[in-house]
């Protein structure tokens, strides 16, 4: 039997001694049976193939320690996938309607759809960018996710009890969003910012006004924990200058109460191609800075409570003249066309990437506190804005290479940098600001994450590259390629990749891992609970007391469903009645659902076990419909059905 070496080390040892069956091993020295080497030989699997297989292989029955909630991009969805298996766990419907959660074809989930309707458009797609989990004292606390769609300017909640979207509110200032969301250390806010700025309240003003009329405004919704919504009524704005705000982080410990917001396009470039202007692409990569906008939102939230916001289509707004004042806003240069900006865990700086900068940007807060304190400005911008000098509010900048985008940290004091148009992830030292490690990924990095990534202590075990490019990673499917997500093991002296995982379903953005032991969702709902009130639906019915009500053209069913059978399953209501359909599924063993749908009419339910839910219809045409059960819930499933008769309108 011969031996081979693990490379990596670490750990390696133990798990391939594991696999293997017949361990033998000296000092990092690991025997692999002959079996497992043919193995290897056979399928052409390296010895760093079968580490990465070992350190993320689940095997049948056991459980991923890690939650990942990554952004399900224009398909308006939240993926929920378990790591490090890279296994997909579940789609969150959130802006789109999703046919196995039923959510959106009748029931109640419609009345979430319709809270993020824009200029009395339902909108049936969103770009959904940024998962944010709720936070206590500046740690996950598994409660609720919040998601933004950039395209059309809404903030979604998923409440985590049950994974199902509870309400969208749609941004009433905004056209688009970008910044967002992010939420201060303990969930009081949820900052929703701006990308291209616009009048607010979507008013009309020419082009040609723009620095006069275009705005850029960060909305902070206001969260409320026992209703685990957010009350637009409590929540307010800041009026922002037309530069085009990007990403954002709120500060936390040290410099909790503030929050960063980059942006590129200072030079408010607007285009016109046709015309034989440069584009914006161009016309906004002109200065060699942009502004970082460091906001005091505890003093925008007194300025806000003593009255000195003006509404805007029902949201009370701190106007520029106002932030610059008071100093709510201050810029400070930020070099060049930046995207991301993350605050590091100890919430001491903050690190700025440049996409057209080799650098990483590190602020330091205490210096721009003391700066802002001492009102000692290099400047004002057009619009009245302090502006602080940059090398006295940086502690330096680490040389990264290419493209930095975003930076997320471990627990040793390392940062891991995406970097765009080198194709890679930089692993570098925050105090030294000095490159350790560069690892290549495929292809084109984006966002990066990282477990328990945003907190005041990371875990460092994992990072995860959201690429935007696949190439040749996976089988060909048509010339749209799915986006790649790939797993880096970071715990051991070397990054380590360790799985891919192709995501067809829209190209994601960011998103968060948290550790599964954090989550406590609900097994089963209380007999007749609507996941929507949260509570006992006034329409919930218990075996026994199912009926049909007609009050003139309005049908009233107060149905059951369990194995295997409705409860009624005959029902029969005039042309142009109004049915309202109550139905409780009785189960209250864990994983009974039953669906239930009615062909030609657009309703498909999941009823989880104990759920109800209410659906309205008008039954325009006459026929006979069968009504059945859309979860192989048992045996008889195919057998858990009935008929809707539609009778003509006599004549
Ligand atoms: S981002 S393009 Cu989060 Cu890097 Cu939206
Ligand atoms: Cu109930 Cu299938």
């Amino acid at each position: 039997m011969k031996r081979w070496i693990a490379r990596a080390g670490i750990g390696a040892v133990a798990l391939v001694a594991l696999a293997c069956g017949k361990p033998k091993s000296k000092g990092g020295a690991i025997a692999a049976s002959a079996s497992v080497k043919e193995l290897m030989a056979a399928r052409g699997l390296t010895e760093a193939d079968v580490e990465a297989a070992l350190r993320t292989y689940v095997p049948s029955g056991k459980l991923d320690d890690y939650i990942v909630f990554a952004s399900g991009g224009q398909s308006g969805q939240v993926l929920v996938i378990g790591a490090p298996s890279m296994r997909l766990l579940k789609l969150i419907g959130v802006y789109t309607p999703e046919p196995w959660q039923g959510y959106g074809y009748g029931g109640d989930g419609d009345a979430v759809l319709e809270g993020g309707k824009q200029n009395g458009h339902a909108l049936e797609w969103a770009d959904v960018h940024h998962p944010n989990l709720s936070e206590t004292n500046g740690e996950y606390d598994g409660q609720v996710l919040f998601v933004n769609d950039k395209a059309n300017a809404r903030v979604a909640v998923v409440d985590l009890a049950d994974f199902m979207t509870k309400q969208i509110v749609a941004n009433p200032l905004a056209a688009s969003d970008h910044g967002g969301t992010f939420v201060t250390q303990n969930t009081d806010y949820v900052i929703e910012t701006s990308q291209y700025p616009a009048p607010l309240g979507r008013e009309y003003a020419p082009l040609a006004e723009y620095k006069e009329k275009y705005r850029g405004v960060s909305v902070f919704w206001k969260f409320d924990r026992t209703t685990k919504r957010i009350d637009p009524n409590q929540s307010w704005a800041l009026e922002l200058p037309p530069y085009t705000q990007d990403l954002a982080d709120a500060g936390k410990l040290d410099s909790d109460g503030w929050v960063f917001i980059n942006s590129f396009n200072t030079e408010m470039a607007i285009g016109g191609t046709l015309e034989g202007k440069p584009p914006i692409e161009s016309g906004a990569s002109q200065n060699d800075m942009d502004y970082l906008h460091v906001i005091d939102w505890k003093k925008a939230e007194k300025l806000i409570a003593d009255g000195k916001g003006q509404p805007i289509k029902g949201i009370r707004v701190l106007p520029l003249a106002v932030s610059a004042a008071e100093r709510v806003i201050t810029l400070i240069g930020e070099p060049k066309s930046p995207h991301g900006v993350d605050v590091t865990p100890d919430g001491k700086e903050i690190v700025v990437g440049g996409k057209l900068d080799t650098h990483a940007t590190v602020y330091s807060f205490e210096k721009i506190k003391k700066l802002i304190d001492a009102q000692q400005f290099e400047g004002k911008d057009a619009y009245g804005l302090p502006i602080l000098k940059f090398s006295d509010s940086i502690r330096g900048q680490a040389e990264i290479g290419l493209g930095p985008l975003h930076t997320v940290f471990d627990d040793k004091g390392n940062a891991y940098t995406s970097v765009f148009i080198e194709s890679v992830v930089a692993k570098w030292s925050v105090k030294e600001l000095k490159v350790i490690e560069k690892m290549p990924v495929h292809y084109n990095i984006g966002h990066i994450l990282a477990a328990e990534g945003d907190t005041v202590s990371p875990d460092g075990k994992f990072v995860i590259a959201m690429n935007k490019m696949s190439l040749d990673r996976f089988s060909k499917v048509g010339p749209l390629y799915p986006q790649n997500f790939q797993l880096i093991g970071i715990d051991g002296e070397k990054m380590r990749m360790l799985a891919d995982m192709p995501i067809g379903i829209g190209e994601p953005h960011y998103a968060q891992m948290i550790r599964a032991d954090k989550l406590k969702p609900i097994k089963t709902y209380p007999l007749g609970e609507n996941p929507y009130i949260g509570h006992k639906d006034p329409s919930a019915t218990v075996a026994g007391q199912e009926k049909i009500v007609r009050k003139g053209n309005v049908v009233d069913v107060y149905m059951t469903a369990i194995r295997s059978h409705f409860t009624p399953d005959q029902i029969e209501v005039e042309q142009g009645d109004t049915v309202k359909l109550h139905i409780t599924n009785l189960e209250q063993s864990e994983d009974q659902t039953h669906g239930f749908a009615i062909s030609m009419h657009n309703v498909q339910l999941s009823l989880e076990p104990g759920r109800h839910e209410n659906v309205t219809f008008v039954a325009d045409k006459p026929g006979v419909y069968p009504m059945f059960c859309t979860e192989f819930c048992s045996a008889l499933h195919l057998e858990m059905a009935g008929y809707l008769l539609v009778k003509p309108k006599a004549k």
